[in-house]
């Protein structure tokens, strides 16, 4: 099956079976990779993550459809949990949960993880994308863990990683943040400033922390987010305000009546649940690159894709307006994104 073929190719090989939603050939590729004696961290780090990265470049761009992108996210799920049957270390280097903040749905990602420290000899326990903090708090009280993973992909998530940071806490449980939501930098800081005991920025400095641990048991750090109190009740008006937004917004004389995507309700409902998310997330870490960074996400994507008709910093200006008076450090922010991205005009 050539794994000694260029990574390249096998990215392009791969990525047709998955733009024709081609499950059996996918599989059979894959598995004829690891028969020609590719290693399973290969096969994820160098062929399904960059595969996976095309796939949100291609949906990102309009080139493909959302379901085009379900489609192939299963299918890469399915060659994972291949790829993780043969692996055949020993379990006996520790024992992880690894979980995803609430709101996080990138549990692919996280998946790759927990089959990468499996063959690492970990033995670990993936809770999957939308466990609720509690059922963590729960299941680590049983599970006698050795550390706690909290995966997070996108930094509008991040509130929801600090619950899950605290039921590890509680259980006196090391907790340890990776992802990209975490920052690309050489940093801890944002994993610092959520209680996290620590962050990995790749997989052997997650291995290489986890087997100090065993005999060095970090303490949890406290909650040092600035912004914890004012996310924390932007949270709990979370709905609300999105309905806000989304009443303020049809009713703008500016707008008008949209035809296209961009005028249904369920639509709009979407855009400023992950606008106010974002909000969120950059209020309680005080960094306002956040918020920047989706502003400038959004605007590429309504951009590309004529279908929608409405533009990014319009709808920014509405939640602006929704914001300004209860949440004056989001209408900064706000405010500062628009600004980069533009001007914001409608
Ligand atoms: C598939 C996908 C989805 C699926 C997820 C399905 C699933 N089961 O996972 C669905 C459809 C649910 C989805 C939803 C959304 N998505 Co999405 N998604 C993707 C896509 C195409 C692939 C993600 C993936 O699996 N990547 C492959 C992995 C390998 O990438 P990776 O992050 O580098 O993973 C590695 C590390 O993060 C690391 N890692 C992870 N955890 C840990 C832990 C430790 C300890 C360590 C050491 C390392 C580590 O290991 C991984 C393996 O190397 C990406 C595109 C992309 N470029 O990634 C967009 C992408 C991540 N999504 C994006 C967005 C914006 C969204 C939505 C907001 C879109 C929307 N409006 O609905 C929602 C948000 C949902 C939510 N609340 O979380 C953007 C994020 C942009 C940004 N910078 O914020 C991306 C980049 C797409 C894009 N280019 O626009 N998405």
């Amino acid at each position: 099956m050539n794994a000694q073929s260029d990574p390249d190719t096998r990215i392009g090989r791969f990525t047709d079976y998955l733009e024709s939603s081609d499950l059996r050939g996918a599989l059979a590729y894959a598995v004829g990779l690891l028969d020609d004696g590719l290693a399973v961290d290969e096969l994820v780090l160098d062929l399904l993550a960059p595969a996976q990265a095309l796939v949100g470049l291609r949906w990102e761009l309009g080139d493909w459809s959302v379901a085009d992108e379900h489609a192939a996210t299963a299918i890469t799920e399915a060659v994972l949990a291949v790829a993780g049957a043969r692996t055949v270390a020993i379990a006996d280097r520790g024992r992880l949960v690894l979980v995803c903040p609430e709101a996080e749905r990138h549990s692919l990602p996280a998946r790759m993880i927990t089959e990468l420290l499996r063959a690492e000899g970990f033995s670990i326990v993936f809770l999957g994308a939308a466990s609720s903090k509690e059922t963590l708090a729960s299941f680590l009280s049983q599970f006698e863990a050795d550390a706690l993973i909290v995966s997070c992909s996108i930094a509008m998530n991040l509130p929801s990683a600090v619950g899950m940071l605290a039921a590890a806490k509680h259980a006196a449980v090391p907790s340890l943040c990776g992802g990209r939501a975490f920052g690309a930098s050489a940093s801890a800081d944002r994993a610092t400033m959520l209680g996290a005991s620590g962050w990995a920025p790749d997989l052997p400095t997650a291995v290489g922390l986890f087997d100090r641990w065993r005999s060095d048991r970090p303490a949890s750090n406290p909650i040092l987010a600035p912004g914890a109190k004012v996310c924390g009740a932007l949270e709990l008006a979370h709905r609300s305000v999105v309905q806000r937004c989304v009443a303020a917004h049809t009713a703008r004389a500016d707008v008008g009546v949209q035809i296209g995507l961009g005028g249904s309700e369920s639509w709009l409902r979407d855009e400023f649940d992950a606008i106010v998310s974002s909000v969120a997330a950059t209020i309680l870490l005080d960094d306002a690159s956040i918020l920047i960074e989706f502003a400038h996400w959004l605007s590429q994507r309504l951009r590309h894709d004529p279908r929608i008709g409405t533009k990014a910093g319009s709808l920014l200006q509405t939640v602006t307006g929704v914001l300004a008076d209860e949440y004056h450090a989001a209408s900064a922010y706000l405010q500062v994104a628009m600004y980069v991205e533009g001007g914001g005009a409608a």
